[in-house]
């Protein structure tokens, strides 16, 4: 098969539809991955299903997220988590291994296959060349049953890299640069595939780091090829009997190209408060920072952490600001306590954190009252830190470092001499903190336990043929999931329970939303472009459905968040003139005929009762989206069609 690397593994792996950019395909799924934040949810929802065992060909649970443990709740997520991953033949990842991005890379990830995990940032994995693809929980669980994941064939978009990253400057810059190119929305519909010279010249975790900040642009993943590089990688994991040569054919054509001369590449900054809005390092020099945050899926690899640890030695970081640091993995703090490297980031005063998201989330180390905090990590949304009113900027390890050091935004060009590091031949293989799979014969008589606070799914009954109802809230562009459901460390121990979590929906722009919402019976929601940017976190669907509402009509939607919507029963619509958005506000009463949606395929009528005025809005549906909102959502129509596909 001719073609690029994306192509190859999409049409290797299509079990409907036709490979055609635009079209709806169905992909068969060879491996899962979950992590403990949306994972309870996708279990739950699993077990709904009701089948006796996963059908993949490896599905993995990890615990990353939700693991400050400052009650019982996230420590009976995790016994639950545990007890399921024994019961229906998953890996399961105990608290500490490791963020299940970096994880899945180091132990699972294959080039060639496909991977959906309920994680936006996924694509970490297209690192080693899988295809791997953020997704509701629900969809994860779906294709846990055995059944395909449907994508619409995406755009394959070629980003050619000549040349060599210049000293001072790492893979973060790399997509950073696109992000400056591209912005967030750049990326919809497609998938970044990085080919050229110089991508031999990146190791595989760094190639990890671009393909995990991919996520930001909105684009369906990114992939690089598999080649030697790849190889050396898996040996040193003693995985290269997994390896498999993959790379784009001489004559694969892309349907567009950027080109990036890594040569004329500097130090790159996302300001606040958007991972599209960069800039050169170096125009932001001086400014004064009160924490440096280290770690997260991008940035937490050895590679990474080597670097900081060199860049640190001998020096103590500034008396004006905090630095925190969270290894990607157990096997990165091995390394590093073996290499005795560690002992440099401790004697410079860095706390160093669990193997965990922590802060990337909100989970602890939240900056102080309006200061400047510098994250390698891929999300600078306002608030997410967990101070609403603190300014992040996204940086490199390198910048970190430095900045780290002096107490200011630092080029890290001034600094010196780049540190040289040494990466070992073999990596310290230990899967101690992974828990395998049972056989069948005995994983059917373990018990599931489940926590107090772990409540059933609510159910949801069929649509009806006519939505009604007021405008409980208009919002802009680029809305993010955090702000429609925030995680954090007070409410991401509720995930398990979508009764209490719905208390906090839109909290950060609108606290009164829910009980406005139930007091009301539900009703609409009104938004921007790239309504859902961010998180494939479904809460952000699943609570605003059980606070009623029916319909959220947009300029555009993000991707996942687009699918969550129809999994949970709630319309999405577009405005066909953009311009319309003007004409509603929050308030109007309206009313739109969804009981054809399928054939209403260019059109349909959306009324507004209070202004009495009528305008046009659209959808995206496939029929089969369309019959599962008329069910009321994928779980109850997925039931009874397991097995069949
Ligand atoms: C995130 O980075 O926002 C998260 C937390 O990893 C989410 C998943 C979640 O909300 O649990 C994501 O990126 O999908
Ligand atoms: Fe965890 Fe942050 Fe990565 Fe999300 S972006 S998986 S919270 S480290």
């Amino acid at each position: 098969m001719v073609g690029t690397v994306a192509e190859k593994i999409i049409n290797g792996h299509i079990v409907e539809g036709k490979p055609a950019t635009g079209e709806e395909v169905a992909l068969k799924v060879d491996q899962t991955l979950t992590q403990d934040a949306t994972g309870t949810m996708t279990y739950l929802q699993f077990e709904a299903i009701g089948i006796p065992r996963i059908r993949t060909e490896l599905s993995v649970s990890y615990v990353d997220h939700n693991t400050l443990q400052t009650d019982f709740k996230n420590a009976d997520d995790h016994r639950y988590l545990q007890s399921v991953a024994k019961r229906y033949g998953l890996y399961f990842s105990r608290p500490g291994n490791g963020i299940c991005h970096q994880l899945h890379l180091e132990r699972f990830a294959r080039p060639g296959k496909t991977l959906v995990g309920s994680d936006s940032h996924t694509p970490t994995a297209g690192g080693i060349g899988s295809f791997a693809i953020g997704a509701g929980g629900l969809d994860v669980a779906v294709a846990m049953a055995g059944m395909a994941y449907r994508i619409k064939y995406p755009k394959i978009a070629g980003i050619k890299l000549t040349g060599k990253l210049p000293d001072w400057v790492s893979a973060k810059d790399v997509i950073l640069e696109v992000l400056r190119r591209i912005d967030v929305k750049g990326g919809m519909g497609k998938v970044l595939e990085y080919f050229g010279p110089g991508v031999k010249t990146i190791s595989v975790p760094e190639r990890a780091t671009i393909s995990n900040m991919g996520t930001e642009t909105g684009a369906t993943t990114s992939i690089f090829p598999s080649d030697h590089v790849t190889r050396a990688f898996m040996a040193a994991q003693e995985r290269v009997d997994q390896w498999i040569h993959l790379e784009a054919d001489a004559d694969a054509e892309y349907d567009e190209i950027m080109e990036i001369n890594l040569n004329e590449l500097e130090p790159l900054v996302a300001l606040p408060h958007s991972p599209g809005n960069v800039k050169p390092v170096s125009e932001i020099v001086g400014m004064e920072v009160q924490q440096v945050a280290i770690g997260s899926c991008t940035n937490s690899s050895l590679r990474d952490l080597k670097i900081v640890a060199n860049i640190l030695k001998g020096h103590t970081i500034a008396d004006n600001l905090h630095l925190t640091i969270n290894p990607g993995s157990r096997q990165v703090v091995e390394h590093l306590e073996e290499s005795g490297e560690m002992r440099y980031l401790v004697a410079a005063g860095a706390r160093i954190l669990e193997n965990t998201c922590g802060p990337c989330i909100g989970m602890g180390a939240a900056p102080p009252s309006q200061s400047i905090s510098i994250r390698t990590f891929n999300r600078n949304f306002e608030g997410r830190s967990g101070t609403p009113d603190a300014q992040i900027y996204l940086v490199s390890p390198e910048v970190a470092a430095v900045t780290a050091i002096r107490g200011v935004i630092t080029d890290p060009r001034e600094f010196g001499d780049y540190p040289q590091i040494e990466m070992p031949p073999r990596f310290i293989i230990n899967d101690n903190m992974f828990i395998c799979p049972l056989p069948p014969e005995e994983s059917v008589k373990v018990k599931i336990i489940r926590g107090p606070h772990i409540k059933p799914l609510p159910d949801f009954p069929r649509l009806p043929d006519t939505l009604k109802g007021e405008v409980l809230i208009k919002v802009g562009d680029n809305f993010t999931t955090d702000y429609i459901m925030p995680a954090g460390a007070a409410i991401l121990p509720l995930r398990s329970n979508i009764p209490e979590i719905s208390k906090h929906v839109f909290e950060p722009v609108d606290p009164s939303f829910p009980s406005r919402a139930l007091d009301k019976n539900g009703g609409f929601i009104i938004g921007g472009e790239n309504y859902g940017q961010g998180s494939s976190r479904e809460h952000a669907a699943l609570a605003p459905k059980y606070l009623g509402i029916k319909a959220v009509i947009v300029k555009s939607f993000a991707r996942i968040h687009l699918a969550n919507l129809i999994n949970f029963g709630i319309v999405p619509l577009t405005f066909k003139h953009s311009a319309d958005y003007d004409s509603i506000d929050m308030g109007d009463n309206l009313e739109v005929v969804v009981g054809n949606l399928e054939r209403n395929r260019d059109v349909v009528r959306l009324r507004n009762l209070t202004r009495d005025t009528e305008i046009e809005v659209t959808h995206s549906l496939s029929e089969l989206d369309a019959e599962i909102l008329k069910a009321g959502g994928k779980l109850p129509w997925v039931k009874g069609k397991v097995g069949k596909y």
